[in-house]
């Protein structure tokens, strides 16, 4: 069987973990969000591809969800020690030598996918991680500031200000012109199905499908597309998406997630089983729903949902 996902972060990370437990022989494409990257000491960092290559990899710290394990800081305190910031995005010394390699590669010409298979040559995430795009997109959101709008990067508005004042919009700089990398839309059109793991709905899975091309391929590829609901009770999961859902104007439920996808993408919902009471509402908008338990508490409870979504899909392709 051949999957692919659309993973943003920590979520995407979790879930693919399961999903590897719950089909060990079928061949996995994720599709990665870029938006996230920041360019910060004249390095490329690429968060979420990171997160999911670390994670499968056994190379994460698993408390926090990113970065690596059993890190030390000393070249953020050396470079503090000249004044040289941002202080408040935590890059540790062993992970600084991805953005190294990434950035050394990127310069002697290297796309980004080329880089990403590279650095997975180490890792052996046992999926085939491609990021969505070569081009450079950068997710902005607009804020507003002492009275004055204006635009900060993903990471700043996420990290540096915790998400704490509304987001007024949220942009993917740069997805209009960018394109589809080497082997996404060849994934899509070969895939047996799709899937969205709980990853954030605007800034993660939103981001890929704003690539041209990608969305237009998952509608199209005629197989069933299945997602899970990063909002359980009415509140994100972990993360703050409430917040990037208001700034397109979703509310922060698992029903209006599924809407916001809609029917034309969207086959399949799996919803927690606190929000079973949404069930009806996403089958009367076309969306094919279920509630079972969302909670990643383990390995086993997320395999758990990845056999539910597959068997969900399954359910799809048969009606
Ligand atoms: N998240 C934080 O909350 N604080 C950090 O200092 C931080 C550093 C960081 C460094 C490398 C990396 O790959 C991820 C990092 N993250 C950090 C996570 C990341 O900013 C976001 O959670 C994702 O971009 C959202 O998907």
């Amino acid at each position: 069987m051949r999957i692919v996902v659309l993973a943003g972060g920590i979520g995407g990370a979790r879930f693919l973990r399961g999903l590897k437990q719950a089909a060990p022989d079928a061949d996995v494409t994720v599709i990665g969000n870029t938006g996230d990257d920041i360019h910060l000491f004249g390095l490329k960092v690429c968060p979420d591809l990171d997160t999911v290559m670390y994670t499968l990899g056994g190379g994460i710290n698993e408390e926090q969800g990113w970065g690596r394990a059993d890190e030390t800081f000393h070249l953020k305190e050396e470079l503090a020690a000249y004044g040289v910031g941002p202080e408040w995005f935590g890059l540790g010394d062993r992970d600084f030598a991805t953005h190294i390699v990434r950035t050394q590669m990127i310069g002697a010409g290297y796309p980004l996918s080329a880089v990403t298979e590279a650095l997975c040559d180490r890792w052996k995430p046992g999926v085939r991680l491609i990021p969505m795009t070569d081009d450079r997109v950068e997710t902005h959101v607009a804020v507003e500031i002492d009275g004055e709008r204006k635009a900060v990067h993903f990471q700043e508005y996420w990290v540096r200000m915790r998400a704490s004042v509304p987001a007024h919009a949220v942009v993917p700089v740069g997805a209009e012109q960018a394109k589809p990398a080497p082997g996404v839309l060849e994934a899509i059109a070969e895939a047996d199905v799709v899937l969205f793991p709980p990853s954030n709905p605007v800034v993660s899975v939103g981001t890929i499908l704003a690539v041209p091309g990608i969305r237009e391929a998952i509608a199209d590829a005629g197989v069933p597309v299945v997602g899970l609901s990063p909002i359980v009770g009415d509140a994100p999961v972990r993360g703050m998406a409430d917040k990037v859902l208001a700034a397109v104007g979703v509310e922060s439920t698992a029903a209006a997630v599924a809407e916001h996808y809609g029917s034309g993408l969207l086959d399949g919902w799996l919803v927690d089983t606190v929000d079973a009471g949404a069930v009806e509402r996403i089958e009367s908008a076309g969306i094919r729903c279920r509630a079972v338990p969302l909670m990643m508490t383990d390995l086993d409870a997320t395999t758990r949902m990845a056999v539910q979504a597959l068997e969900l899909a399954e359910e799809v392709r048969g009606a």
